[in-house]
């Protein structure tokens, strides 16, 4: 598509009916953002960072967009809030989180938005998903692909394929 850039988004719920909830972010994602044009499966995934909560539901899409990365990330926050999202305590449980991994090979730290997402070397959750469609991507900032991040990384948190 002319113009457009190839964005990677990583959805994840942990609250109510998180398959449901990932179908719902996905379809307002296609109407308000851009073309899906790959998709990972959906993983169960142990909660990182703040562990007593309910296991989390994880995947990652890439989307072909034409907005700018301020924009795509005011959609994600609406799409988030509309769909239910309540924020509380960092890290914690939540109906739908969608975080902007990379936004093409943009290197960025506003007050607002970090790209590459700062903390996508640290978790399987993202690493085991976007290796899954995009093993070749390179990061631009850490000059690694998705499969070298994958290789280096040592979390050790359970993430399991379920569709
Ligand atoms: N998101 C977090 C914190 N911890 N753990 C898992 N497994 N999956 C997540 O999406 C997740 C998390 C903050 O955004
Ligand atoms: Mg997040
Ligand atoms: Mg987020």
């Amino acid at each position: 598509m002319a113009g457009s850039k190839g964005i990677f988004l990583s959805l994840g719920s942990n609250l109510g009916d998180r398959q449901a909830t990932l179908a719902s972010a996905r379809e307002e994602i296609a109407k308000r953002i851009g073309t899906i044009s790959g998709e990972s499966s959906v993983y169960e995934t142990e909660p990182w960072g703040l562990a007593d909560q309910p296991a989390f539901l994880n995947q990652v899409i890439r989307v072909e967009t034409a907005l700018a990365p301020e924009e795509v990330l005011r959609i994600i926050l609406d799409i988030e809030h509309e769909l239910g999202r309540v924020r509380q305590e960092r890290w914690g449980a939540r109906v739908i989180d969608i975080d902007l991994l990379y936004y093409n090979a943009l290197v960025l730290d506003s007050a607002s938005l970090t790209l590459p997402h700062p903390r996508l070397r640290d978790r399987l959750f993202n690493l085991i998903p976007l290796t899954e469609i995009a093993p070749d991507f390179i990061n631009p900032l850490l000059k690694k692909t998705s499969l070298e991040l994958l290789q280096m990384c040592t979390d050790d948190g359970v993430v399991s394929k379920i569709s």
